[in-house]
Parts: structure tokens; sequence; C-alpha cells
């Protein structure tokens, strides 16, 4: 490739057996390419600072059932955000645990606060905001307590 600068990387063994293997199971054929990949994403990611752009996305969330409170918090907070909210689809995983998915629309500035709330709340083990935007088409992702 024609003006590209090799760089050299330093990790910890078990980092880099880590990413050894998650990059084979992605299919990956070199660290390189990966690097890169990994690189890219982080970039788009840190463009994304316009917080009045329309974006439409999911929320996915993994909660404990179990915790006090939590399903009249989430209920709650959809309900006082229903303008970003367009759907909700519940899945039972096990005993404790329960998945959402959230389709919402709006403002990124708002769907990111909107993710951050959820996470927040006792209970949620994880949640994960995925956007694309409405005029560009670019897929976003935004792991919160991931
Ligand atoms: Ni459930």
């Amino acid at each position: 490739m024609d003006g590209v600068t090799r760089i050299g990387v330093s990790l910890e063994p078990e980092l880099l057996r880590d990413f050894d293997r998650i990059i084979s199971k992605k299919g990956y054929v070199s660290r390189s390419e990966a690097i890169r990949d990994l690189v890219r994403d982080s970039l788009a990611e840190s463009e994304w600072k316009n917080d009045k752009e329309r974006m439409a996305g999911v929320i996915v969330m993994i909660y404990d059932h179990h915790t006090t409170g939590i399903g009249e918090k989430l209920t709650g907070l959809q309900h006082s955000k229903m303008q970003h909210v367009n759907t909700t689809i519940h899945v039972h995983l096990d005993n404790d645990r329960c998945m959402e998915i959230m389709v919402v629309e709006g403002e990124l500035g708002h769907l990111k606060s909107l993710a951050n709330e959820i996470s927040s709340i006792k209970g949620v083990l994880r949640c994960k905001l995925t956007m694309a935007s409405q005029t560009s088409g670019h897929m976003h992702h935004i792991g919160a307590r991931y």
C-alpha cells in the first residue's frame, strides 16, 4: 500500500490473546486490518458531535427484574420520553433477567441522554444505543455500561 506508515503497538499478553481471539471470530485475516477498523470506528464516533442531528435507532438493555422498583422506573421513563420511543419489545431471558429493545427516534442529544438515564437505573446490567443518522445513514454505537 502506498503512503502507509507502519507503527508498533505494545500490548500485554492477555490483552493480545483476547484481541486475537475476537478478531479471528470476526474473520479478520490480519491484526493490521482489525486495528484499522477499530481506529476508523473510533474516529467516526468522535465525529458525532452534532447533538441536534435526527437519528433513528434502538436501545437494547438487559436488567434484573427482581431489583426493587425497576419495572416502574423503566415504564415511567418511557412514558415521560414517549415522543422518542416508538415501540418496546420485552423478552424474558431467564428467571432473573429481562431484555428490552426500544425503538427510538429523535435528536442525537436526546437519545444519548435517554440511554444514559436507563444505564444509570439500578438493576440495569447492560444498555447499548445503536443509531443510524436519518440524513447520512451512518451507523453509530454507544455502549453505555457494555
Ligand atoms: Ni421479563
